[in-house]
């Protein structure tokens, strides 16, 4: 074979001419970073037990793909031979299910031994088949293709494509675009992720490739008795067991490291309520390996673990459930005649994204418009806080963002069509965010108008745009495919207007709360469930030890709906052990503080604290309402108010977190001997588990929140409830409630720069966070 070179903007074309036909590769890898089997094996093992793990993609070498392959015709390892009954069973009734101009991908194709079923049955089925396997292995992709060629020399085109899957699948969404997609991910190579990473890999890939009516085929090995699995794999010839032990002999040959591979034990365990096979090697000695082309020496206690592999089973309830939360529908599952191995085929279906795109701005929608309800009509131009603008300006301020973000690069980038009423889209565009390089000035903004629009004419304005998004969020989403267009892509950016919603509807609240109670208006439906009483069991001061371990700060952009710029990239960080109160600062303790003079007593005070402290004349919490007749400081002259002006017995409100700003928090913890968390801690202790390396989606584990069950956020309650009311809240540490739902009053040294927000914003930061309603969805995103 002789292959030419033509190099064409980021990709290269291979042309190489074999005894068949022109051969033709894409290789879209050329310049791209992956990590690298030194880079890896040194960030898996120079780390402290018990977090050594190494990557399984590196299992897969010359001897590796060998082992592999033995392990496939295991009779202990039913997968393949499963997989390929399906295959041969069921080829006909999927290709059947495809339209004639689809086209056939695979990821992570290999020798494409068994997708050769579905490419024959495509061709009895549409005549001939286009057939596009995606591999990281070029000598794979070129002897598969020969082969292929050879069995059907007439009627299949084969475009193999050397590339990251991701890459490989962006580049088959432009060059592809008018054929449907059948994309096939076999081998149960799905289960090499855990499950949450598994949603994110398909809902990633098919935000990059697939429209309505494109295909996914799926094969996913299925839950089952504990024996079989883990004879699956930890097989009586010890094929597996090499198979794994040559990640270390890997490390002999290529990093010239001393392994000795006698040293280790190997054990596949299934953890039948993860349904999980782990598969980690076991030191049995204490002993230091010295890996010489890394310049490392890593030391193994005795019985510590190394993980290499995880191997995740699933029920038919749970393949569901990962279509769901991948954007995608089952139509059909497949499986072999001992219902051991399944192969489902998932479709995209864009209906049910913009079903829940238009409920998620309903919801966030509902929300606001709750709060303008609770505006007297005289409030609108109050400006309870001077940094903020008038009432009225959020109320156009929502609408604006919306029709301005959703509809601009949508419906007026041609410049052909102008949008109804461009005022207002310009002069309610911006408020006064912090510039996020300088967060001590406010980003530019239109001038705002020597008066403001009428009431009615916002009214109308909101309306008609909420017309005009949900009109136009269908075409968006079924419109926009590809990774290019991240934010229209899956219509996310209705996730971020729903986001930027609910962000305000905390400036808000923390407005509202500063007004003056005859520009209220509330409902006696909102008044009524003040919850007062002690709540808890334990002393209120008790602390718990957090044991050192790491935590994950940020998140990937493709693991959220929709983030702000400020919460990526994702990074570990690890967390010293230290102790931290069970329970939030409640009313009660605080008054301590003030009691033992801590407003007047300086050396409490950060300086710029103290300084503050006295511009304002702040002498108490602001919302603690001191009876100005009485002549001694004590719980019966002090009353609470709340969010709707109502003054409470602080009696009552004892166990109530107490809301203070940071500048406050910081006094009270100086004044107690300790300090506050940082933001690390704050996610070590509400997310961090003790035994296990990982983390929970919420402090309480992983079930989705529940509104009064789990904390106090939803609506469940509009006022503090006492410390200790939802102890099915805690965190796997025992810690209260640490979501920052309304009644929390959990303070962290928060690195404001990074949250591009200006000091200002950082003294009302409790308040937002202690006061204001929370979304499930938002919980522990927005600090
Ligand atoms: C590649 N992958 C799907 C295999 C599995 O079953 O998880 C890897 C494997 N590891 C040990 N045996 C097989």
């Amino acid at each position: 074979m002789r292959g030419d070179f033509e190099s064409l903007g980021n990709w290269i074309i291979f042309t190489i001419s074999s005894h068949t036909t022109t051969f033709i590769m894409i290789d879209l890898m050329k310049g791209t970073k992956l990590e690298t089997f030194p880079e890896s094996i040194k960030r898996a093992l120079d780390v402290p037990a018990p977090n050594k793990a190494i990557p399984c993609c590196f299992l897969y070498d010359a001897r590796g793909s060998a082992l592999f392959e033995e392990i496939t015709e295991l009779s202990e390892y039913y997968l393949t031979r499963a997989e390929r009954e399906i295959l041969t069973e069921h080829s006909n009734a999927i290709a059947a299910l495809c339209t004639k101009d689809t086209v056939v991908i695979e990821l992570g194709s290999g020798s494409s031994n068994k997708t050769v079923h579905v490419l024959e049955a495509f061709i009895r089925n549409h005549e001939s088949c286009h057939y596009i396997p995606i591999d990281i292995s070029s000598s794979a992709l070129e002897l598969s293709k020969k082969d292929l060629l050879d069995k059907f020399p007439k009627n299949l085109q084969v475009t193999p494509i050397c590339a990251r899957y991701q890459d490989a699948l962006a580049y088959i969404a432009n060059h592809f675009s008018e054929y449907h997609k059948l994309i096939l991910f076999l081998g149960s190579s799905i289960g090499n992720f855990l499950r949450s990473e598994a949603a994110t890999f398909l809902t990633q890939l098919r935000r990059i490739a697939m429209k309505d009516g494109d295909k996914f085929l799926l094969g996913i090995d299925l839950r089952k008795d504990k024996d079989i699995l883990e004879a699956a794999y930890d097989d009586g010839r010890k094929i597996t067991e090499a198979f794994i032990k040559n990640i270390l002999a890997r490390a002999n040959t290529e990093l010239h490291a001393d392994f000795d591979l006698s040293s280790f034990d190997y054990h596949a365990d299934y953890l039948v309520d993860e349904g999980r096979v782990q598969m980690s090697l076991e030191s049995k000695k204490s002993q230091i390996v010295n890996i010489k082309g890394l310049n490392i020496r890593i030391c193994f206690a005795e019985g510590e673990n190394v993980h290499v592999e995880n191997s995740v089973k699933y029920s038919t309830s749970e393949i569901e459930q990962l279509a769901k939360k991948s954007g995608l529908v089952v139509e059909k599952t497949f499986f072999d005649k001992d219902i051991k191995f399944s192969l489902s085929l998932l479709t995209q279906s864009s209906n049910d994204i913009i079903n829940k795109r238009i409920a998620e701005l309903e919801r966030c929608w509902k929300y606001s418009d709750d709060f303008f309800e609770l505006l007297h009509p005289s409030a609108w131009l109050k400006r309870p806080i001077a940094l903020r603008l008038p009432f009225l300006f959020y109320l156009g301020h929502l609408p604006a963002f919306a029709h301005n973000q959703i509809c601009g690069p949508h419906l007026y980038a041609s410049e052909t069509r102008k949008s109804f009423n461009s005022v207002f889209d310009d002069i309610f565009s911006r408020g006064i965010d912090p510039d996020v390089e300088e967060p001590t000035i406010c980003h530019s903004h239109p001038d705002y108008p020597d008066s403001w629009p009428s009431i009615g004419q916002i009214l109308d304005y909101r309306s008609r745009v909420r017309d005009i998004v949900l009109s136009c969020l269908p075409d968006i989403i079924r419109s926009s495919s590809n990774l290019d267009k991240e934010l229209s892509g899956d219509g996310r950016v209705a996730s971020m207007v729903a986001e930027h919603e609910y962000m305000h509807s905390e400036t808000l609240l923390y407005m509202y709360h500063g007004l003056e109670a005859k520009f209220k208006r509330i409902s006696s439906r909102l008044r009524k469930n003040y919850i007062f009483g002690k709540s808890r069991v334990e002393p209120v001061d008790k602390s718990i030890l957090i044991p050192d371990g790491q935590v994950t700060v940020g998140a990937e952009i493709d693991r959220l709906e929709f983030g702000w710029d400020n919460e990526f990239p994702s990074h570990v960080v690890h967390v010293p052990a230290f102790r931290i109160d069970k329970f939030a600062v409640t009313n009660a303790r605080f008054l301590e503080f003030v009691l033992e003079k801590g407003y007047s007593t300086r050396s409490f005070w950060d300086p710029a604290d103290w300084e503050w402290l006295q511009e304002h004349s702040i002498v108490k919490p602001l919302s603690w309402q001191i009876d100005p007749a009485a002549s001694t400081l004590d719980v019966s002259s002090i009353k609470i108010e709340t969010v709707f002006g109502d003054l409470i017995d602080f009696d009552d409100a004892l166990e109530w977190p107490v809301w203070v700003s940071l500048a406050e928090a910081r006094a009270f913890c100086k004044w107690s001997g300790k300090r506050l968390p940082t933001e690390e801690e704050y996610l070590r202790a509400a997310y961090g588990r003790a035994q296990v390396d990982s983390e929970n989606d919420f402090p309480w584990g992983n079930e989705q929140p529940k509104p009064s069950l789990h904390g106090n956020f939803g609506l469940s309650s509009w006022s503090p409830t006492p410390v200790g009311t939802y102890p099915k809240g805690e965190s796997s540490f025992g810690v209260d409630e640490l979501v920052l739902s309304r009644s929390s009053s959990f303070l962290i040294e928060i690195d404001w720069q990074r949250l591009g927000m200006d000091k200002f914003h950082l003294r009302w930061i409790l308040r937002i966070s202690s006061l204001y309603r929370k979304l499930s969805r938002v919980l522990g995103r927005f600090l």
